[in-house]
């Protein structure tokens, strides 16, 4: 299987993206988590990424294009993959499907986790305290939900309009949450 998870920041994208890797046996490719890997070994892409993450802004679409290239070059992206944070606007969108027609990997759905901002600032502010990731404070959540509205939203109509999208409910507990987005892969297998 080949599937995009769309969802705001907090939604639950990289929560449930774990479980169902395992479950599928596909790869799990986190843009999010590519981009703080670079932070975190300090290379030159990291640098510049550090300061555009931290403002709650996207990485330019040049950058993210090239490492998602480079993540489903790799061996264990042949079988299937998850997408976990990318596309994030709808030219990432254009990219992806011209990207994934040139491997001969497309793509079989999209599925959205749909949770109200109020739930999603909870979360973050969960996760703040827990992990301390300095993108979760406050202020920079307010900037990447409005960076979601503005720009990744309209992804999810690109998507309903192939007829490839999922919408689903992402409140509940985790148990809850993943077992309707089993229920939604199943029915596309
Ligand atoms: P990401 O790493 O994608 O961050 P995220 O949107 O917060 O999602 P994540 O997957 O980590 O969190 P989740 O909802 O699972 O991106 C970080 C930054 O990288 C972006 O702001 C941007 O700057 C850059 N970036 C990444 N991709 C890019 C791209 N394609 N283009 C440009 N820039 C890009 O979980 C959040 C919290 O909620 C967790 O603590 C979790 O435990 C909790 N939670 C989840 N489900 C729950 C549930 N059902 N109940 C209770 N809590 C739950």
């Amino acid at each position: 299987m080949r599937i995009v998870l769309l969802g705001a920041p907090g939604s639950g994208k990289g929560t449930q993206a774990v479980r169902l890797k395992s479950q599928l046996g596909v790869a799990h490719i986190s843009t999010g988590d590519l981009l703080r890997a670079e932070v975190a070994a300090g290379t030159a892409l990291g640098v510049k990424a550090k300061a555009v993450m931290e403002a709650g802004q996207l990485v330019s679409d040049d950058i993210m294009l090239g490492m998602l290239e480079n993540r489903l070059a790799q061996p264990d992206a042949a079988g299937g993959f998850i997408l976990d944070g990318y596309p994030r606007n709808l030219a990432q969108a254009n990219a992806l499907d011209a990207l994934l027609v040139r491997i001969g990997q497309p793509l079989d759905m999209a599925v959205l986790l749909e949770v109200d901002n109020e739930l999603l600032f909870q979360r973050l502010a969960g996760r703040a305290q827990a992990e301390g990731r300095k993108d979760d404070n406050p202020e920079t959540v307010r900037e990447r939900l409005r960076v979601y509205a503005a720009q990744t939203a309209p992804v999810v109509g690109y998507y309903r309009e192939r007829g490839q999208l999922a919408a689903l409910d992402g409140v509940g507990t985790l148990d809850e949450v993943y077992a309707r987005i089993v229920a939604a892969v199943g029915a596309r297998r």
